[in-house]
């Protein structure tokens, strides 16, 4: 055995290549494999010698749980839980209010500014003893700490002279699950809901731990585990059962437990002939089914709801407005502390003369009439989390009310979980989006991190990609969009490029040279992925019945929900005239947002067809004129996804085979499936252009006929 150790060793230090196991993903991001690289592991080993955890809670116990494991992983021997400090080396970790030892260090006054979530990690002498503190007010707070302190290792960052302060810029960091009751995922591509409600609540998955510590090692708090096209039937007594199954089990994680609400349950299983949010007994009803969830789920965070969109019921039913409908949930939970996520996601029967002014038209009226415990959730961009959206214009816009952002996570536009596409820079761009309605610098982050105008709830929710897959998201890669998603609900501010590498590292490697390399892929995806499906602002041209490949020729059905409606070519060019002399969506924005985008000389480029219905002729700042620059976007789309191969293929001796190969194979259907977006659109488009395809670009395999009769066998969540 020694022989074979030394051999393997012997091996590595030849080829300077890190041995590899075989991978599944499961473990996510939260690895814990020894540290190969001997310096590092040196500097560690010699800074931890063994940790503390001082109190008792169910939430310390699992901090105490993760800091083992992770540093007997990483360090490769079992590094001893202690019970006082007597050497130098000694992780501690705690609140002032369970520890004796973090109460008598000077914290104090740092400690009164992490609030509730936050907390420390500092290098400090105890008894002339070295010690690194993880200090918290709070449980979930130390937790979040253990996790960032483990993040420094894993990423191999120095853990000497430490003072990091780290606190959440929003109070209600959650996921939507949209998972149907029978295990279906509504837009879920990684196989089935990992809720088995069948045996809930007597059985429970070890599975559902691991969901608790993935989301609270990304700083996620929250998560509503049915689907915003809900059931009635999750709010009967048998479900919430089950539903306080699984927040008993959280809630040492630090997350609460979110349900949908159908709005017409009082008539579905109150009985009720009504659901009118006036009506007394209805009032009644929901106050009665309210303190019923909280006699099972006591610290139950509240309800998201989708009311009159789609089809969904709401408060219009009854001639009543958002706002009557939303206070009266809100009312019901507020004794409880709970909040209401109202969707501004809607859109009624008649087709309106632009669904991206919908929104705002509805919601603002009613600014400053909600209740306190009530947040408006806005998707990112005012139509439906497209490739590319201009931020969402009631961002701003509703001064007296909090709002929250809802981000997709799944890839129901991009790809669902078969293209490596990275998020964060879709929600960067959001977030750091400036909507100028308090002059300059009036970013959608301070709208969502309640600065701007001094609120003081504060969320952002993103749709998960999660399901029963044993890598959890499909593509190996889409995890990273989970990961992402909770690191920036954090802290808005933080930057693609730096999520990007804690990823890569926790996840595959620290080897410098080829976290660069994934990073770059990583980073460039999302514009790559814009560029093959929806280049300068086009937008919603995907098949009628998924969303996967393109249909830009879709033009029967409801209108709004066609691709015609959206891109409107013609023999003149192509793009909706959202400016003052079309639907006016531009004068949603606030000035000089509002000028910049009416004004094609300032639109940006990446915006024009999304405001401009634009000449073919046109000149670009390329010195292309529009139909050349669509072709040559299209074209430089499908190209950079060979790059994102050959970028992978490179990386190869720093991957474990299994998700090498994985991702390999998914690389394979998105090249094939990029040339199915350029070709399928260049050919639809240029019927109107009539315009040749600009020598030296690829062209197209096949003739038009072909794109609109493709059909996918291979794809997740298409039957
Ligand atoms: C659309 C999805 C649909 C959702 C809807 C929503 O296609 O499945 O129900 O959004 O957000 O993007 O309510």
């Amino acid at each position: 055995m020694k022989q074979l150790f030394y051999l393997l060793f012997v091996t590595l230090i030849i080829s300077g290549i890190p041995e590899l196991k075989a991978e599944d993903g499961y473990r996510l991001w939260l690895r814990y494999d020894f540290i190969s690289d001997t310096q590092v592991l040196n500097l560690y080993t010699k800074s931890v010698k063994g940790w503390i955890i001082q109190g008792d809670s169910p939430t310390l116990r699992v901090a105490g749980n993760e800091l083992q494991m992770g540093l007997n992983g990483l360090l490769g021997k079992n590094i001893p839980e202690i019970s006082s400090v007597k050497k130098s080396g000694i992780i501690v970790a705690g609140t002032p209010e369970n520890s004796q030892l973090i109460a008598s260090l000077n914290l104090r006054e740092r400690l009164a500014s992490v609030g509730n979530e936050g907390y420390l990690i500092v290098s400090t002498k105890y008894r002339n003893k070295k010690i690194i503190v993880i200090a918290a007010n709070k449980d979930a707070g130390v937790l979040y700490g253990v996790f960032h302190f483990l993040r420094l290792m894993q990423t191999h960052q120095s853990i000497s002279g430490l003072s990091i302060e780290s606190v959440p810029k929003t109070k209600i960091r959650i996921l939507n699950h949209w998972d149907n009751l029978n295990r279906t995922v509504e837009r879920g591509y990684a196989g089935l809901s990992l809720w088995d409600w069948k045996s809930l609540p007597d059985s429970v998955s070890p599975r559902y731990i691991d969901y608790a510590r993935a989301n609270a090692s990304a700083g996620i708090n929250g998560t509503a585990l049915t689907n915003v096209n809900a059931n009635a039937l999750v709010l009967t007594k048998e479900y919430l059962q089950k539903v306080a199954a699984l927040a008993d089990i959280f809630r040492p994680y630090g997350i609460k437990v979110y349900l949908t609400a159908r709005f017409s349950a009082p008539v579905e299983i109150g009985k009720l002939k009504t659901a009118d949010p006036l009506d007394n007994d209805v009032v009644d009803w929901w106050k009665k089914k309210v303190d019923e969830i909280y006699s099972y789920i006591p610290d139950f965070g509240g309800f998201l709801v989708k009311a009159n969109s789609e089809g969904q019921p709401g408060p219009q039913n009854y001639k009543r407005t958002h706002a009557e409908g939303a206070n009266m949930l809100a009312d019901a939970v507020a004794p409880h502390n709970g909040i209401v996520m109202w969707r501004a996601f809607v859109y009624d029967n008649n087709v309106p003369d632009d669904r991206a002014k919908q929104a705002y038209n509805e919601f603002v009226p009613l600014d400053g009439k909600f209740r306190n415990n009530v947040l408006i959730q806005v998707k990112n961009g005012p139509v439906d989390f497209q490739p590319r959206e201009p931020f969402h214009p009631l961002f701003g816009a509703m001064p007296g009310t909090p709002l929250m952002p809802e981000f997709q996570i799944t890839q129901e536009y991009l790809g669902s979980s078969v293209h490596l596409v990275f998020l964060a820079p879709l929600y960067e761009e959001c977030l750091k989006s400036d909507t100028y309605v308090r002059g300059k610098g009036s970013l959608v982050a301070k709208v969502i991190d309640g600065t701007l105008d001094n609120h003081q709830l504060t969320a952002m929710a993103g749709v998960s990609n999660v399901g029963n897959e044993r890598n959890w998201t499909g593509h190996p890669f889409a995890q990273a969009n989970w990961y992402a998603f909770g690191r920036l609900a954090w802290d808005p501010y933080l930057g693609s490029g730096e999520v990007a590498g804690e990823w890569i590292r926790m996840t595959y490697t620290n080897d410098n040279e080829t976290v660069q390399r994934i990073s770059k892929m990583m980073l460039e995806s999302r514009e790559i992925t814009v560029n093959y499906m929806t280049p300068l602002g086009l937008h919603h041209i995907m098949y009628a019945g998924h969303h996967y490949g393109p249909g830009p020729w879709v033009n029967r059905g409801r209108q709004d929900w066609t691709s015609v409606y959206y891109h409107r070519a013609d023999s003149t060019g192509i793009g909706f005239n959202r400016t003052s002399s079309g639907s006016n969506a531009v004068s949603q924005y606030f000035p000089p947002v509002r000028d910049i985008y009416e004004n094609i000389e300032t639109c940006p480029e990446n915006l024009l067809l999304w405001f401009h219905h634009v000449p073919w002729d046109y000149k670009l700042e390329s010195g292309r004129t529009l139909w050349d620059e669509i072709c040559y976007r299209y074209d430089e789309g499908v190209k950079s996804v060979r790059w994102l191969h050959g970028e992978w293929t490179r990386s190869k001796d720093f991957i474990d085979p299994d998700r090498f190969e994985k991702v390999q194979s998914l690389l394979v259907k998105q090249e094939r499936d990029a040339k199915i977006w350029k070709d399928g659109c260049i050919l639809y488009f240029q019927t109107f252009s009539k315009r040749p395809i600009p020598g030296g670009l690829e062209k197209p395999v096949y003739d038009l006929d072909y794109y609109r009769n493709h059909e996918y066998t291979d794809i997740p969540g298409i039957r």
